[in-house]
């Protein structure tokens, strides 16, 4: 076999992981097949129509339901060594609840996983990628603290079910999307609208049920199966706009506000004091009687802290961060509570999706202040990637992208000793993009959305992305020796 060697010191570590990630709602389909229950995307998407772009919903998308065993295969052809993708809870639990499990569905990701196994492909599971059952909805949700054990029990079975052949799980993805498009400014399901209220009970929730995921784990399953338990949090790298102290300080504080309110409670204990008082402050202000952000008690937080075995990092784009010179005293969603104000650059490349920019400078600063702020957690990159609107099969953009990103994670483990051993790019697959349908495509392959088989095709950036991985080494900067 040949060798190659860096041009530059542009070569990753010969164990780091390079991978391809999806979700179940994403590219499953067969949203009523086999027994599977009715989760919040399907109850959303069906009854208004007008919620995404055409009308676009996951009843069928890539129907991988049906294709997994494809799926796998360019998996393979793309010679990577860990494959994330998510449970459908409604899928396992109809009703959300373990009372009622159903069985095809634990045959689906028993298929799957050792479809994979005999790939020598590692499965990355993440349990909840916002797809929750309607019937847990209907109960209250995320911002309902009864959620938190029947999430507890949903995740014993996922560990109890596949945990001797999956050794890497995610609790949540991206737990501010769920709560803040979800509960805050309603823009994902459930579409509900209570910024600064649910939302924050969401987050409470959510942080408490991914504790007790990992404390399960943790004392039932990690002396036999041995695996790890992360959570992925996603943030912006967020660029004060001037040097001024003022945009600096607006800056760190937009930090805490969307990365520190999940990551701060895991991995130092308890919220971002920032975020404690501008809340509180603002609270009062408005006539509450206590802060809208909810408080834990020091046993949570000790409860809390230290449930993460690794961090799953997804990092897309950078904004412009500053001090708001009039403040929004009324505001109460997270974006007003942390008074900054933030926008893109009119400079800077744009992708398909509206919040997506190219910035690939912002990816090593975001992996810098993650390694100071927690201690240097050991991490891995769980999405990122590039959308475009056509699925162009010649994918420069994406090519130049996901280069330029990665050339940033290579930096920050050089330059700053940052502990991280993946990276997943974010799509396998062209699929249904959440509210923005089938409009927005970040796959590495090509689905043709207008065949019976859903017809998957390669994008020139899976030679790009094979040549990576067999490499180590970003193409244009090694050589063969
Ligand atoms: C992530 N933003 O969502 C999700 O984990 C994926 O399911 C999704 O398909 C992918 O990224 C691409 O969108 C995000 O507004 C949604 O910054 C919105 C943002 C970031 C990530």
């Amino acid at each position: 076999a040949s060798c190659y060697a860096a041009l530059n010191n542009k070569k990753f570590p010969a164990d780091f992981m390079f991978g391809a990630a999806t979700s179940s709602y994403q590219i499953e389909g067969a949203w009523n097949e086999d027994g599977k229950g009715e989760n919040i995307w399907d109850y959303l998407l069906h009854t208004n129509r007008t919620y995404s772009l055409n009308g676009d919903n996951g009843d069928t998308t890539c129907n991988s339901y049906h294709n997994y065993k494809e799926d796998v295969a360019l998996l393979k052809n793309l010679n990577v060594t860990h494959y994330r993708f998510s449970i459908a809870w409604a899928r396992l639990l109809p009703n959300g609840h373990i009372n009622e499990i159903n069985e095809a569905g634990v045959e689906y990701y028993k298929n799957l996983i050792s479809e994979l196994r005999a790939n020598n492909i590692e499965p990355f599971v993440t349990i909840y990628h916002w797809d929750l059952p309607q019937a847990l909805q209907d109960e209250g949700g995320w911002p309902s603290s009864n959620i938190i054990d029947v999430y507890a029990d949903y995740a014993r079975l996922c560990f109890r079910l596949f945990g001797l052949d999956v050794k890497y799980w995610m609790t949540f993805n991206e737990p501010k999307q769920t709560c803040w498009q979800g509960y805050g400014v309603g823009t994902n399901a459930p579409g509900i609208k209570s910024p600064g209220i649910g939302e924050y009970w969401c987050a409470h929730n959510v942080l408490k049920a991914h504790a007790k995921a990992w404390h399960i784990y943790d004392e039932e399953f990690r002396p036999r199966q041995k695996g790890q338990v992360g959570i992925v949090i996603d943030s912006n790298w967020w660029e004060p706009a001037t040097n001024s102290s003022e945009d600096q300080e607006a800056s760190e504080t937009k930090l805490q506000f969307t990365f520190g309110l999940y990551a701060n409670p895991i991995f130092n204990g308890d919220y971002p004091e920032v975020m404690k008082s501008h809340i509180k402050r603002r609270s009062l202000a408005q006539g509450f009687q206590k802060s809208r952000l909810p408080e834990f008690t020091p046993k949570e937080i000790e409860y809390i802290k230290g449930t993460a075995d690794f961090l799953g990092v997804n990092m897309y784009s950078a904004s412009l961060v500053a001090a708001k010179q009039n403040q929004d005293v009324d505001g109460m969603g997270f974006d007003h509570d942390d008074e900054v104000k933030v926008w893109y650059s009119e400079s800077w490349k744009k992708g398909a999706s509206p919040w997506l920019v190219v910035t690939p400078w912002g990816m090593q600063k975001l992996l810098r202040w993650i390694k100071n702020q927690y201690n240097n957690p050991r991490m891995i990159v769980t999405e990122n990637g590039y959308s475009d609107y056509d699925g162009t099969l010649n994918d420069d953009d994406r090519i130049s992208y996901i280069q330029g990103y990665l050339s940033g994670v290579r930096d920050a483990m050089v330059e700053d000793g940052v502990n991280v051993f993946g990276y997943t790019v974010w799509s396998l697959l062209d699929n249904l993009e959440w509210v923005y349908g089938f409009t927005n495509k970040f796959g590495l392959y090509h689905v043709d959305f207008n065949s019976p088989n859903r017809t998957r095709t390669a994008k020139k950036s899976v030679g790009f992305y094979q040549n990576v991985i067999r490499t180590k080494c970003l193409v244009d900067e090694c050589i063969e020796i």
